[in-house]
């Protein structure tokens, strides 16, 4: 089970685009999807079943009422803008502070560039956003929720990408007991040896399976 959150300003899609990955749904009126607090979703990969557990803010964004406990477990991330909206693109900033100061280093996130079916209305330029996205070290796409554009292939990149770091650390190699400690991360006897992010990763990965 991997854990993804969802991050943004308020009325970016962030609600929609869980919607559209887990129940093929759109709805016009956000209203409608505020109170779902995840939502899970499997794909195949690999030859495997990965199950994505995605969390949406539920509208807390709005309050800066997201708390600690959200980002509990999270292993990958959705960092959510919407492309006729550049105050959105730009507090895309604080959202990615706010993601480092409540989860591991390690941790897979996505610059996700929303309502791209309205690219008429565009104001946030996509080169400004792959700058951005390159010189924090994210992944970058965009999307439409409406039109269900990359929307799907955003999760399942996020997902491929958590599993092919963890992938290099087969599970006999962590030490399960005690989880979630150093000792873990010590025992792990892999090439990722060498990489403390990845080796945290492998961590995680093994403490949630
Ligand atoms: N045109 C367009 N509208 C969208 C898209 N995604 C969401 N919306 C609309 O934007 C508004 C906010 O969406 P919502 O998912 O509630 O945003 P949230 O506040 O980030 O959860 C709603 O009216 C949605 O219908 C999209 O990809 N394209
Ligand atoms: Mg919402």
């Amino acid at each position: 089970m991997f854990k993804i959150v969802i991050v943004g300003d308020t009325g970016t899609g962030k609600s929609n685009l869980l919607s559209r990955f887990t129940k093929k749904e759109f709805h016009k009126d956000s209203k409608a999807t505020i109170g779902v607090d995840f939502a899970t979703h499997q794909i195949e990969h690999d030859g495997k079943t990965i199950e994505a557990q995605v969390w949406d803010t539920a509208g807390a964004e709005r309050y800066k009422a997201i708390t600690a406990a959200y980002y509990r477990g999270s292993i990958g991330a959705l960092i959510v803008y919407d492309i006729t909206n550049q105050l959105s693109f730009q507090n895309c900033a604080a959202w990615l502070r706010e993601l480092r100061a409540h989860t591991d280093p390690s941790i897979v996130v996505m610059l996700v560039g929303n309502k791209s079916d309205l690219r008429h209305r565009q104001k946030v330029d996509v080169e400004d956003a792959k700058d951005f996205a390159e010189d924090n070290n994210l992944a970058f796409i965009e999307t439409s929720a409406l039109d269900a554009t990359n929307v799907d292939l955003a999760f399942e990149t996020i997902c491929i990408e958590i599993y092919r770091i963890g992938a290099c650390c087969p599970l006999s190699t962590v030490a399960l007991d005690p989880p979630s400690t150093g000792a873990a991360a010590r025992a792990c006897t892999c090439a990722c040896n060498s990489h403390a992010a990845l080796m945290a990763t492998c961590m995680q990965l093994a403490c949630n399976l």
